[in-house]
């Protein structure tokens, strides 16, 4: 079932799942097998191996299609597993123009890894969409971009971002991560392809890395697919189950993310010992016109800079959460307190991280979706330290 007319919360609980047929379970069985039994050579019920294809993974790509409001999807096992199919279906002397505020994993890929095999990058600011313009060169096949950014909670305008690939004839690629769904839907704003992380607020419980693409273009779905069952980065039945799951709540949880990261955003703002905060719902934030256009919330990322810039003081407040968790990766029920700069964005040299304006005492907060007033405690607590 994926009836585009109806609202998000009832497509997030039903698009593309049906009662089992042989049983009538609700859920969607996890198919945990590798093969599937033949009639006569090639006479088989529509899958062969796993690799190729897989029930509980197909359920989950046609749910995460109608979220996205797009009519192919291909789920990956994970994030950088589904980037990597995006740059891997260029050729050595293409290239790709990034944003320069990204997640430090598709930096390496792009700079250590694809950048090997004769695929050049280069990055910009997209803040102002016309930044772009004067990298595009008759190579360039990519743009790729992230919204709201990490770690800088930036906001780049899709639509005008793709509006100009249009006029050039590039793909554009947004990794709606932080966005998710339920928030923005950059195939709307006109990009050709979605990219997500799935490990953070579709699964939305830290226990599972996945990624995905979603599309309305046959043909680059149809390559996404030919490369994943050729490479093998696909994921498995129960981590495709397991998001499932977890996109049952995506709106639900998603409500309570940006009604926390609101009121923590407004806190620290107002915080005394504070010089500067990130997040789009800020009505000095740079691009909140955007964000209020393109954005139906403004999400539970949140990154900040205490008074004075000290590093000794940065680190002592990240110890001194007990409610936030100090570590990697978001998007999960539980506050996590991650610090960009030795984790999420190690990879990214330092000279090229302070000239977005990241600095080593930056410090990065997912609002979870315990209660606001014991969330505010804990960061009160932890900035007396
Ligand atoms: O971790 P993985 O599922 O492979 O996804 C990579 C990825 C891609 N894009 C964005 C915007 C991301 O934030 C990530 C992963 N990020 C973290 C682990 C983090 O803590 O920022």
């Amino acid at each position: 079932m994926t009836n585009q007319d109806q609202d998000f919360g009832t497509r997030a609980i039903h698009a593309g799942v049906e009662p089992d047929p042989t049983t009538g379970a609700i859920m969607t069985p996890i198919f945990q097998t590798s093969t599937y039994v033949q009639q006569s050579p090639g006479v088989h019920k529509g899958f062969e191996y796993s690799r190729t294809h897989n029930p509980t993974r197909n359920v989950l790509q046609d749910n995460l299609a109608s979220l996205e409001n797009g009519k192919y999807c291909n789920a990956f096992s994970s994030g950088m597993a589904a980037t990597e199919t995006v740059i891997k279906s260029l050729l050595p002397g293409d290239e790709v123009i990034a944003a320069n505020d990204l997640y430090g994993g598709s930096y390496r890929l792009f700079t250590k890894v694809w950048a090997n095999f004769g695929i050049k990058f280069s990055f910009a600011d997209f803040s102002t969409p016309s930044n772009i313009e004067p990298l595009i060169t008759p190579k360039t096949k990519l743009v790729w971009l992230e919204t709201p950014t990490n770690p800088l909670l930036g906001i780049i305008d899709i639509a005008g971002i793709a509006a100009i690939c249009k006029k050039h004839g590039i793909l554009l690629v947004v990794d709606n991560t932080f966005g998710t769904p339920y928030l923005q839907n950059p195939l709307d704003l006109g990009a050709d392809v979605v990219m997500h992380s799935l490990t953070k607020y579709l699964a939305g419980h830290s226990d599972v890395v996945m990624g995905a693409l979603i599309t309305n273009n046959a043909d680059l779905a149809a390559k996404f697919q030919y490369l994943m069952n050729s490479t093998g980065n696909n994921p498995g039945p129960f981590d495709s189950w397991l998001v499932l799951r977890g996109i049952k709540t995506l709106h639900v949880r998603m409500d309570r993310h940006c009604h926390n990261g609101g009121i923590m955003a407004n806190f620290l703002n107002e915080h005394p010992l504070v010089e500067k905060v990130f997040y789009p719902g800020l009505a000095h934030h740079p691009n909140h016109d955007v964000a209020k256009r393109q954005m139906r919330g403004f999400g539970g990322m949140i990154s900040f800079i205490l008074k004075g810039d000290d590093y000794g003081q940065a680190v002592r407040v990240m110890e001194s959460f007990k409610v936030f968790s100090l570590g990697e990766s978001l998007g999960g029920v539980e506050s996590i307190c991650t610090h960009p700069a030795s984790m999420t964005h190690a990879s990214v040299p330092k000279e090229e991280r302070e000239k977005t304006g990241f600095r080593d005492t930056l410090i990065r907060l997912s609002v979870g979706i315990e209660g606001i007033d014991d969330l505010v405690a804990d960061v009160t607590q932890a900035l007396k330290a």
